[in-house]
């Protein structure tokens, strides 16, 4: 079942982005483009990746495989990522986009082509997770992890009467949430509460979010926006009823603590997949390709999902994933929640009049 969830995920991958091409040498989206940084020395790797992403082990075994130093730094949502990148000054090799910012990386030239054929172990991509539509024939990306967001709590401390975005978006002041520093999700789980797509571009539905997503904030019960790892911390001390996060932020804490739950809510909510890119400027892009060429193997892969309980794209890490994964129904939304549209990719939004929207919403959000 499991596998067919992510066989699914990756089916629905390639099947439903909707892809926007663009040709970066004529389109430009007022983005300044930074120039190639100067050559790197091969020693050091630089990934500026979401937080709590990867096993602290994997790392080590591929700085003494290789003899060189890697140097992670973190970000909590694609925008953050992009503003770093964008102003500049940072001079990372690889980053970990979502899906539906990958177009958007390419457009501000910020990416240079994985070339796939360089990566002996790229046969052991799941089928699925082949040709996104997102990025037609991985010229740019190597599938990473993904995960489907819900909402958690400590069931030691607040035991929720019902698996329902009401519980923050309805009536009720007291429980005390946390919702995710990350436009994308919170707009997304308003449209979905409100029954529409995550992806809406409707100008109605979108002021409709805005209110109620205004409302929301002004609850006694708002704690904060939070990045998932933060949201995970709060709830084990406490310091929040519910929260909104990344099913595998929560499930990494749950691993050591099974008072933590997380559930997708009846109304639906949203996934994307993260994948691996090649910056333009990257100081060593040979090493950086060792680097991902590493990710694939069978054994790496699993240890990453392993200790990040994040979903797995790599078909040749299946059989060495941790049966507790298996058991998490959150982990795994099923052939019938994505079908109905209970569990919606989160895609790309077309240019135009909806993006602009989005951001005056969430920039009213947070500067409340
Ligand atoms: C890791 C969050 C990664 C999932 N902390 C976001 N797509």
């Amino acid at each position: 079942m499991r596998r067919a969830g992510w066989l699914l995920a990756g089916l629905l991958l390639a099947g439903c982005h909707r892809v926007e091409r663009a040709d970066p040498a004529s389109e430009g989206n007022g983005t300044t483009t930074p120039p190639p940084s100067s050559q790197g020395d091969g020693r050091t790797l630089r990934i500026f990746m979401w937080s709590d992403y990867i096993d602290p082990q994997v790392v080590k075994d591929f700085e003494k495989r290789e003899g060189v130093r890697v140097v992670i730094d973190t970000f909590e949502s694609n925008e953050n990522m992009l503003a770093k990148l964008q102003g500049g000054g940072a001079s990372y090799d690889l980053a970990t986009p979502s899906n539906y910012v990958v177009q958007t990386m390419v457009r501000a030239q910020l990416l240079q082509p994985m070339d796939k054929a360089k990566l002996s172990h790229f046969g052991n991509v799941a089928a699925g997770f082949l040709n996104p539509n997102f990025d037609p024939g991985n010229t740019y990306t190597v599938p990473y992890q993904f995960a489907a967001t819900g909402l958690a709590y400590n069931s030691g401390r607040y035991v929720p009467p019902e698996e329902s975005w009401r519980l923050i978006f309805g009536p009720e002041d007291r429980v005390r949430f946390a919702l995710l520093d990350d436009p994308r999700e919170v707009i997304g789980a308003a449209l979905k509460y409100l029954g529409h797509s995550v992806n809406s571009t409707d100008v109605e539905e979108l002021r409709a979010a805005r209110d109620l997503l205004r409302r929301t904030v002004r609850k006694r019960g708002f704690e904060s926006f939070s990045g998932g790892p933060e949201t995970r911390n709060k709830l084990l001390a406490g310091q929040i009823d519910l929260g909104q996060i990344y099913v595998g932020d929560l499930l990494q804490g749950a691993a050591e603590d099974r008072r933590l739950k997380v559930f997708l809510p009846r109304e639906g909510t949203t996934i994307s997949t993260d994948t691996l890119v090649l910056l333009r400027g990257s100081p060593n892009p040979a090493l950086a390709r060792r680097f991902v060429n590493y990710v694939l193997e069978p054994q790496v892969s699993a240890a990453i999902s392993n200790y990040t309980y994040y979903g797995n794209p790599n078909r040749a890490a299946q059989p060495l994933l941790d049966p507790f994964l298996r058991a998490q129904k959150a982990f795994n939304p099923s052939a019938e929640d994505f079908s109905s549209g209970r569990v919606e990719f989160i895609n790309e939004l077309p240019r135009g009049a909806a993006p602009r929207l989005y951001d005056r919403i969430w920039t009213e959000l947070k500067s409340r």
